[in-house]
């Protein structure tokens, strides 16, 4: 059996009750298997992939809170201190009633990945809760998040672990963290990125995760020839990240005819209008359902077939696992070109085989979405050496940055398999940590 076969059975074997886990690691050692197959016997004697998929270190904890109510809640936090082969554990944290051991786990795994295609110092993590924001007041949400940091606190420290922000997590949160953090140490120090602007956040940090998929898109385009001017585009997903694709996508004259959220989705086919949707989900935090009163001409759907749309190229922004093989199967159907993901593993394994089997180019989000870590790390930069850069010079950073990563893919790209991004992503982050790994011994 090869040594990639051999993982992937015991890693089925040990961790039955891991899905995500599982998932995300066998996307990854199965694109790798053979760039393994060609010093086998070197990476079997080093055990690399075990010692790249075990992660360093699961923190798990309890979190009791009050309620408006005056009721006693009582959720679970959790952060996961994936690999610091690279530098300090980095990575968001997730607030929702689907986050689990194994979700967390294959979102750190992930996130070890896409650091180290960053080219930046950072190590790999994720954590959260299962708390769910969603109808909780201010002072709930509050209230929530300094227990939270009442126990992560221990953990976590900007040379050691820095979260930032992921689902239901967004800049009112982490001014909560922050505020508690710095009650409980007394230090005001760069532990967090995407911190509001008063203190010590980056200007283009909210905007990078979103702009950063739009400027690799664009990338990917002009390296066939193409361009994003007059593409249909449809994104699925309405918070930070679907947001600001849109607004990017708007500004290089493409037109974006879809969003969503967990009740359903909307399509304009005149193209979204940006003031609207951000009225209502940023302003209002309102359900998606209220576009369609402010634009009657768009219509709202509360089922699944967001990806049944004729478009040129679909962008997930939502969460994992939201396109499935038959979704993959009704986008062949309506010649859907280009997949590139904001979210991080939006597509099923089938869905995304499925895709490339088809000719269609599929980004996957370690690469494409790494625009919001390469941010905070330079939020971080910004924050140790104490000065502030202009959102134009983050964004031409970011924009070289996204540009820089396709040539670096395509570079290492399999001349017979020339769009399969998917395989030279997991490869240059794999020889990437492989390397330091060994180097830094057992
Ligand atoms: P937000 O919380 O701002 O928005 C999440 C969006 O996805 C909302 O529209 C939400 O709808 C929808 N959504 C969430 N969970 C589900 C679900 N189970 N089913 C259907 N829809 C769902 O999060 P972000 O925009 O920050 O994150 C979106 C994705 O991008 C995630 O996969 C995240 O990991 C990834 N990402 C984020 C980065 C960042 O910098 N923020 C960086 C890189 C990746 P509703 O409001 O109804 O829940
Ligand atoms: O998935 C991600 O890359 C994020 N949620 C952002 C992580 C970060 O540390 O900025």
């Amino acid at each position: 059996m090869s040594y990639v076969q051999e993982v992937i059975t015991n890693l089925n074997k040990k961790y039955s009750q891991q899905p995500e886990f599982i998932q995300a690691v066998s996307e990854v050692l199965l694109s790798l298997e053979s760039t393994i197959k060609q010093d086998e016997n070197f990476y079997r004697k080093h055990r690399v992939l075990e010692r790249l998929i075990v992660p360093e270190r699961i923190i798990e904890f309890k979190v009791t809170w009050i309620d408006d109510n005056q009721n006693i809640q009582v959720n679970t936090g959790y952060r996961i201190q994936h690999s610091s082969v690279l530098g300090p554990y980095k990575g968001g944290l997730r607030f929702h009633a689907n986050v689990n051991q194994s979700v967390l786990k294959f979102l750190a795994f992930e996130q070890t990945f896409k650091n180290a295609l960053t080219g930046l110092p950072l190590g790999g993590a994720k954590g959260g809760s299962d708390f769910d924001p969603k109808d909780k007041s201010d002072t709930e949400i509050m209230n929530f998040c300094q227990h939270y940091m009442s126990e992560l606190y221990k953990y976590i420290g900007p040379n050691i672990d820095i979260p930032a922000g992921d689902i239901g997590v967004g800049a009112k949160e982490i001014g909560y963290l922050f505020g508690h953090y710095k009650k409980l140490t007394n230090r005001f120090e760069g532990v967090l990125t995407s911190k509001g602007l008063s203190y010590g956040g980056s200007l283009g940090r909210t905007e990078a995760t979103g702009y950063g998929v739009i400027y690799m898109l664009e990338e990917v385009l002009k390296q066939k020839n193409d361009k994003i001017e007059n593409k249909v585009i449809g994104v699925s997903g309405s918070g930070n990240v679907a947001i600001h694709a849109i607004e990017k996508a708007l500004e290089l004259r493409a037109k974006v005819v879809t969003a969503s959220d967990s009740n359903g989705w909307i399509l304009d086919n005149d193209g979204i209008d940006l003031g609207i949707l951000k009225e209502i989900k940023l302003k209002k935090r309102q359900r998606l359902s209220e576009y369609v009163n402010h634009k009657p001409s768009a219509l709202y759907f509360s089922n699944n077939d967001l990806w049944k749309t004729p478009v040129d190229v679909f962008i997930p922004c939502a969460t994992q696992n939201e396109v499935t093989l038959d979704d993959a199967i009704d986008m062949v159907t309506n010649k859907v070109k280009l997949v590139i993901e904001g979210a991080n593993m939006p597509l099923t394994n089938e869905a995304v085989g499925y895709l490339q089997s088809h000719g269609v180019v599929y980004v996957p989000g370690k690469a494409s979405n790494s625009g919001g870590v390469l941010v905070s790390g330079y939020e971080m930069s910004q924050n140790a050496s104490k000065i502030t850069w202009s959102f134009e010079e983050v964004d031409s950073k970011l924009r070289e940055k996204m540009i820089e990563m396709v040539k670096d893919m395509n570079r290492v790209m399999d001349p017979e398999y020339p769009n399969n991004y998917l395989k030279a992503a997991n490869v240059l982050g794999f020889k990437k940590l492989a390397e330091a790994l060994i180097s830094q011994g057992v």
